[in-house]
This record gives C-alpha cells, sequence and structure tokens, in this order.
C-alpha cells in the first residue's frame, strides 16, 4: 500500500447547544477532516484537535501543520503492508497524536474499503452491538441539568456522565443520584482539581458513582495514585493517557481502575489497540471517549467500541444530540436499549455527504 494524496478541510458546524467543561465552552466546532487516496481508494479521517488548545496542546490549526510538513513527508512514496503499520513510521514526531489519529484512522478506512471488509472487523472487533452512554455539559441549573438527564434516559442511554467543576460538582451530582437512585453516573473534572481538594472530592464518593473521570493534572499521572488511594470511587483517566508506556504507568501505580480511551488522544487505531489489549491483560476495563466528533469520527469511535474490552459504556451517542444535520448517511442513531448497531458495510460503514462536506468547507489543500 502507498499513500498518494491527502485531502485536507476544515469545516465549521456548528453544535445543536452549547457545550460547556471546566475548560470553556463550544458552540462552532471547527473540524479537520482528513481524506487520504491510498492506490486509488478514499479513506476518511477526523482529528479531534480542538479550536483551542485547552483539553490538549493540539489545536486545528497545529494538526494542519503537522499532516502537511511533518507526517506526509514520512509517508510519502513509502510502501507498507497495512494500516498498522503506518503509527511507527510516524514516531520521529512526538506527540502531536490529534494530527496522526486522523491521518491514520484514514488510512485504516481505505485498507477496510480496499479489502471490502468493515473496519470493525479488520481492526479486530468482535461486538456487533454497542453499549452507548452520554456525556452532559455543565448547565445553567439543576432544574435545567434534571430535565436533560431525564430526556436522555428516555431515549434509553445507558449511562450519565455530568461535566463538573469547582461550584458546580457536589449539588448537581447530589440532585441526581436523589432524583434517579439506581442510574449509571458519573462524573468528568478535565482536571478542574488539585490534590488539595481531596476532601472535597472524597464527598462525592457517598453518591456511588461508577468513576470519576480525570480530576487533576492533565498531564499528572503520580497526584492521581494519591488521590486513588483515598477515594472509594473508581478514577478513570482520559487526559493523562496518551500512550501505552503512560497507560501502562497509570496502572502499575493505582492512578485510575478505569481508562477512557480516545483515537485522536492516543494517535489512532494501532496505538489504540495496543492499549485496549494491554488494560484487557491487566483487567483494566475500557470505554470509548468522545471529542464532540462529526459523523466521520463518530464512526470510527464505533468501529474501536467493538473491541472485546470495552465493557462499559462510552461516550458514543447519536448525531442528533450534537448536529442538526451530521455529514455522513445515514447518521448515527441509538436504539431504545442505549445501544449501536455496528455497520457491516465496508470501512467506517457511513457514507461521507460530499456536497454537504464541500458547502460546510471554509479551507481545503490538497498534498501530494
Ligand atoms: O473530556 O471527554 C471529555 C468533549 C470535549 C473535550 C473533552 C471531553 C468532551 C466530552 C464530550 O465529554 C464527549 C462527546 O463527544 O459526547
Ligand atoms: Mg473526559
Amino acid at each position: 500500500m502507498r499513500l498518494r494524496k491527502i485531502t485536507l478541510r476544515e469545516i465549521h458546524l456548528p453544535l445543536i447547544a452549547p457545550f460547556e467543561t471546566s475548560f470553556g465552552v463550544s458552540e462552532l466546532r471547527r473540524i479537520l477532516l482528513v481524506e487520504t487516496d491510498v492506490d486509488g481508494v478514499i479513506g476518511w479521517g477526523e482529528s479531534t484537535a480542538g479550536e483551542d488548545p485547552y483539553y490538549s496542546y493540539e489545536t486545528v490549526e497545529t494538526a494542519w501543520l503537522i499532516i502537511r510538513d511533518y507526517l506526509w513527508p514520512l509517508l510519502r512514496g513509502k510502501d507498507f503492508a497495512a494500516a498498522a503499520d503506518v503509527w511507527e513510521m510516524l514516531a520521529l514526531v512526538r506527540g502531536h497524536n490529534m494530527a496522526k489519529g486522523g491521518l491514520e484512522a484514514a488510512i485504516w478506512d481505505a485498507e477496510a474499503k480496499q479489502k471490502n471488509v468493515p473496519l470493525a472487523k479488520l481492526l479486530g472487533g468482535t461486538l456487533d452491538e454497542i453499549i452507548c452512554g452520554v456525556s452532559i455539559g455543565i448547565q445553567p441549573s439543576i432544574d435545567a441539568l434534571l430535565g436533560k438527564v431525564e430526556r436522555e434516559l428516555a431515549a434509553g442511554y445507558q449511562r450519565i456522565k455530568i461535566k463538573i467543576k469547582p461550584g458546580k460538582d457536589i449539588e448537581p451530582t447530589r440532585a441526581l443520584r436523589e432524583r434517579f437512585p439506581r442510574i449509571r453516573l458519573m462524573v468528568d473534572a478535565n482536571s478542574a482539581y488539585t490534590l488539595k481538594d481531596a476532601a472535597h472530592l472524597k464527598e462525592l464518593d457517598a453518591f456511588y458513582l461508577i468513576m470519576m473521570e480525570q480530576p487533576l493534572g492533565w498531564d499528572d499521572i503520580y497526584s492521581h495514585a494519591e488521590l486513588q488511594r483515598q477515594l472509594d470511587t473508581p478514577i478513570c483517566l482520559d487526559e493523562c493517557i496518551h500512550d501505552y508506556e503512560h497507560a501502562r504507568a497509570a496502572i502499575e501505580i493505582g492512578a485510575c481502575r478505569i481508562i477512557n480511551i480516545k483515537l485522536g488522544r492516543v494517535g489512532g487505531h494501532t496505538a489504540a489497540r495496543r492499549i485496549h489489549d494491554l488494560c484487557k491483560a491487566k483487567g483494566i476495563p475500557v470505554w470509548c471517549g468522545g471529542m464532540l466528533e462529526s459523523g466521520i469520527g463518530r464512526a470510527h469511535n464505533i468501529a474501536m467500541s467493538t473491541l472485546p474490552n470495552f465493557t462499559l459504556p462510552g461516550d458514543v451517542s447519536a448525531s442528533k444530540r450534537y448536529w442538526a444535520e451530521d455529514i455522513i448517511e445515514p447518521e448515527v442513531e441509538v436504539t431504545q436499549q442505549g445501544t449501536m448497531r455496528v455497520p457491516t458495510g465496508p470501512g467506517i460503514g457511513y457514507a461521507p455527504r460530499i456536497d454537504r462536506i464541500e458547502s460546510l468547507t471554509r479551507r481545503r489543500e490538497v498534498i501530494e
């Protein structure tokens, strides 16, 4: 296989409602789509880099530059046997996993299409239905939050995650737990606390959460181990886990009992699968995180979630929770049981709507 051409596009897609986390509010997604031509077969990927360097240091701008000026030259004119070999070929570039992940995922889609198999199968996925949860941004009031959770539960979602930050943590969680005593509930702080808040975070133990996601520093594995020793609630790491070695360190020192795998954060399917396999061997359950992706990134998340250790509901939810109209066909839908059926067509199994993508495109560059 040889990569012949890359087309980068930045599309602008307004969220149907603002999404607030401890690091800011997102209303309009700027999304970097990566189209790869692999021996004439087209594959699609999405870089999950954000508009601003707040979740991680990457942005749409940095990912674009890294793909064009550093990743493309590493692949140009080179033969490889499979998409699984691409991650290693990009190793010269340190970090920039969201840039790598968007490109690498597109090559996986192309290989699956070339072989006429679903991407999930090519990855070694074994599940034909995946389980889904929702991530709910910080709400203006507790009533607004309760109403929102009620609607998501009625839609069938199996797990509710709420975003928290100092001052908007204990009370919303308490209110939800009182109203819905039996649901699978969790919180995600996106690194809004420090170890000085340990006693405060310990108050959340009273609400028997299935986990607390990334309470401390985005790159601080060690402090999470100190915190985990003080909490009954399992810690799940998100931001901290950039690669296999971080996952191994976190597990070995007891910094978490669960890991959220995001394709972009770890640099694509090959890296994600390695982390998945490590967690499986160590008895650490994983689930698929989300980054407010368009249908392209969402489709890759679904394929990844078919690996056998994705035993907890992921932040993989229906297109219509985010977009008035998605950029793929059909849109991603969830069943009344809070599951998704994995598509059986070749590659990601959802067709990019080229006309719609073109009309949303603000910037385009062909690299060959
Ligand atoms: O921490 O999981 C996160 C969105 C943007 C940045 C970080 C996170 C999130 C979410 C949304 O929680 C998940 C989704 O796509 O639904
Ligand atoms: Mg998170």
